[in-house]
């Protein structure tokens, strides 16, 4: 590209957050033209021309565009931005993106924002706004939200239209709702309301997690009689209030099986068919998720499916922030589901691991490769730098663990382990210590590269008490060296004394504030227990007792 005068030519899918991102990639000294190729595709598709002279940034509509300008950006941060180059791309599945429906915590203000800015930059279209314990979500779900808590939301609608995500405004009536009751079906829509007064296009009722055997009013029971036909009626209220443009979305209460039951046929029969129904993939976190099972959800539901996918949120583990990969979702998911979206972790920048695998994956889920797109995430979080992209290997590898799509933790570590086993049995004593004590090294570095090489703001602040447990391990084992060199009772009780320590970092989000941090349990602390057990004159492994996890 040659250095000329920032030009813009607008054309009829111009976008200033186009504008925008081109501007700041490339500085003012070149020529840019939106459009005007008349470049014609499906929703969102886009063609980059990288010319002598000029630039062509052609989209098939406005995200089209603005996501022909990411692409240039990354070309141009690449060094791959060369005359002669031209992309055209469209994506997959039509929803990209996440949905904040996790128990505990919720992101703050700051994360939300930043997480809006992440999902345009990798061209993820929505962010499901469904936090269970924001309040006015779900257990005072009738009371309209304080003014402060409106202005923030009006602020994320506005920064996600920034970025071309659409902000699906979500409530959870389930628990307390009287279908029969015309008072809150009105406060229902009044929340709604007032979103839409804000610039909110796109809604959802989530219904997950309630007895949908429990009425909460007799009149509904007489009325409805299958709870499946009360939630029908209730989406056709808010789709009717919604009128055309962006369909509703129902998240049912049987979110999480294939099972035909009276209360999906109900659904299938009686639910407005532009309606969007979510669907988790079989047993709540399922370690896979098969085509066929996606195109039997299809039929049983008989709407549109919307994966709700969850991972890698960690509400349900104490302890746990899955670092591994996005792993076990069948490639061509796409046929029949409209989306695969991440539920993430109460901690927003570590979520942005698996985040962008969800990027690839709903762009183009027939060459997703998990394992690829793992390592490139924590390459790219590594900005270029091969000594933190190493830590965050070894860092993500000790959190791999997760109970569902993950059974195994620290394979990595676990391999090398093996390897000082069969060096150590085999009598090469000081081979075995040198591998033992590289281990020692790598995890002991691991804080230090993290906290200072990581780019993503937040990431280390958010891992700040797993990285203290990992230094820690690793310093245990740097002491396992000198003990198992030495065999002194007092390097011995010093493995034993960081241990310990290791032990006491602990998380600070609900709903496992205060429950102890887990790194390479199972694996690092069985570990130490058989190095101590080496030591000449230990009689036990009676530490294992003590020893955390
Ligand atoms: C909840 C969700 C929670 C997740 C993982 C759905 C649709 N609902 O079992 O809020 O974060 O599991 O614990 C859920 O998944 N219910």
């Amino acid at each position: 590209m040659s250095a000329k005068q920032f030009q813009v030519v607008h054309a009829p899918h111009g976008d200033a957050a186009a504008e925008r991102v081109v501007r700041a990639a490339l500085g003012d000294d070149v020529t840019v033209r939106f459009g005007g190729e008349g470049f014609v595709g499906g929703p969102e598709s886009y063609q980059v021309i990288i010319g002598r002279d000029e630039v062509v940034l052609d989209g098939a509509d406005p995200t089209g565009t603005f996501y022909a300008a990411q692409t240039l950006r990354r070309l141009v941060e690449r060094g791959e931005a060369q005359p002669g180059l031209v992309v055209r791309d469209a994506p997959a599945m039509p929803f990209r993106g996440s949905i904040e429906g996790f128990y505990g915590t919720p992101w703050s203000h700051e994360d939300r924002l930043a997480h809006l800015d992440f999902l345009g930059e990798h061209r993820m279209n929505t962010y499901v706004y469904a936090p269970k314990n924001d309040a006015y979500h779900r257990d005072r779900w009738r009371e309209p939200y304080p003014e402060d808590k409106l202005a923030e939301l009006g602020e994320l609608i506005a920064r996600a239209k920034d970025n071309h995500v659409r902000f699906v405004f979500t409530v959870s009536p389930g628990l307390s709702m009287r279908y029969s009751d015309p008072g809150d079906l009105a406060a229902l829509l009044a929340k709604f309301e007032a979103i839409r007064q804000l610039g909110g296009t796109s809604f959802a009722v989530a219904l997950d997690d309630i007895d949908h055997k429990v009425w909460h009013c007799e009149e509904d029971e007489r009325r409805f009689a299958e709870s499946g036909a009360a939630q029908a009626w209730l989406l056709n209220q808010v789709h009717a209030w919604a009128g055309p443009g962006e369909p509703v979305q129902l998240v049912p209460t049987e979110y999480f099986d294939l099972e035909d039951t009276p209360y999906k046929k109900a659904l299938r029969e009686q639910l407005h068919q532009d309606v969007y129904v979510w669907w988790t993939g079989v047993g709540v976190i399922p370690r896979t998720i098969t085509k066929a099972e996606a195109a039997r959800a299809e039929e049983v539901f008989g709407h549109r499916i919307l994966l709700w996918d969850n991972y890698p949120v960690n509400d349900y583990i104490h302890g746990r922030v899955p670092l591994g990969d996005y792993s076990g979702r069948e490639n061509g998911l796409s046929e029949h589901v409209s989306g695969v979206l991440s539920n993430p972790m109460n901690q927003a920048a570590m979520s942005t691991v698996a985040l962008r695998s969800f990027a690839e994956f709903g762009w183009d889920d027939r060459h997703f490769e998990s394992r690829a797109s793992w390592r490139a995430a924590l390459a790219s979080l590594a900005g270029g730098r091969d000594d933190v992209l190493d830590a965050l290997l070894t860092f993500a590898d000790l959190n791999t663990l997760d109970e569902r799509l993950h059974l195994e933790q620290a394979p990595e570590l676990s391999a090398r382990i093996e390897e000082f086993w069969a060096a150590w049995r085999s009598g090469e004593t000081e081979a075995a210590l040198a591998l033992l004590a590289r281990m020692a090294d790598r995890l002991a570095g691991v804080p230090g590269l993290i906290r200072t090489g990581v780019i993503v703001p937040g990431f280390a602040a958010e891992a700040d008490a797993w990285l203290e447990a990992t230094g820690l391990w690793g310093r245990a084992l740097a002491a396992a060296v000198t003990a198992l060199a030495g065999g002194e009772a007092e390097a011995r009780a010093r493995v034993l004394e960081l241990v310990e320590a290791a032990g006491r970092p602990t998380d600070t989000k609900r709903p496992h504030d205060e429950a102890p941090v887990r790194v390479g349990d199972g694996v690092l602390d069985r570990f130490v227990a058989d190095l101590l057990a080496q030591i000449p004159g230990d009689i036990s492994g009676s530490d294992v007792a003590t020893l955390p996890h």
